[in-house]
This record gives C-alpha cells, sequence and structure tokens, in this order.
C-alpha cells in the first residue's frame, strides 16, 4: 500500500509522524504544503485543514497520534506493546494529554 505523508516542514505534529515513519522503516512519500495556504486538492481530502495526513492508497488517516497507532497496528515491530512505561495505564497517560491538548485547552474546563 502506497502511503504519502502530508507535511508542513515546521510542524512538530507532522515530525511526530515523521519519526515514526523512519523508525519503524516504513517506505513512504512527503508531499509539503503550507497549512496556511493549502492547494486544493488538500482542501478537498482534509475536513479540518490540518497537517500530518497520511494518504494510505485511496484512504486518508488524520490526527498525529491517530497515524502513529495506525502504523503500530500495521508494521512490525510493535512499538506500543509491551508497555514501554512499564504499565499500560501509563501507556494510555499520553492519549488524554493529547486529546486535551488537541483542543488547544489542556487542562482547562472548556476543553471538551
Ligand atoms: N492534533 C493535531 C494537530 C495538528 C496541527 O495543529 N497542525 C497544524 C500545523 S503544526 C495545522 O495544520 N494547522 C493548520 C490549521 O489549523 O488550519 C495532530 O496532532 O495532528
Amino acid at each position: 500500500m502506497r502511503l504519502e505523508l502530508v507535511s508542513f516542514v515546521l510542524c512538530p505534529f507532522v515530525q511526530r509522524a515523521v519519526i515514526a515513519l523512519r523508525e519503524m522503516g516504513v517506505a513512504h512519500a512527503v508531499t509539503d504544503i503550507d497549512p496556511d495556504d493549502p492547494p486544493d486538492w488538500f482542501r478537498a481530502i482534509s475536513p479540518f485543514g490540518k497537517v500530518p495526513l497520511l494518504r494510505v492508497g485511496e484512504a486518508v488517516l488524520l490526527e498525529s497520534a491517530i497515524i502513529n497507532e495506525y502504523l503500530d497496528e500495521v508494521y512490525p515491530p510493535r512499538l506500543a506493546r509491551p508497555s514501554a512505561a512499564g504499565s499500560v495505564v501509563e501507556d494510555f497517560r499520553p492519549r488524554f494529554l493529547e486529546h486535551y491538548g488537541g483542543k488547544g485547552g489542556w487542562l482547562s474546563k472548556d476543553a471538551g
């Protein structure tokens, strides 16, 4: 399956996916865009207009953490198991931070 990472060179969230792809040795293409002036083809496939976006064949994956979970699921070796932190609960704590941090609210009550 052809993988294409849609990227913006200064984006730290993109780097999260780049690190996973490189560490796993997964072949992929990178297409850089400017998210402040995205091309029409990107607008058409990205409901929130954010990078990274991973094209997997004809399908599209969004969100750096979810992209990395997909990569970890599909390409060996598994990075997430066994627990790197020594406890599966500790492994899931970053997902809480991703959920709230990704909304820009961190620990705000309004983060939803
Ligand atoms: N929670 C997202 C955040 C991605 C994100 O905010 N990317 C920025 C670039 S670093 C972006 O695309 N911004 C464009 C916009 O918000 O319109 C993720 O982890 O993938």
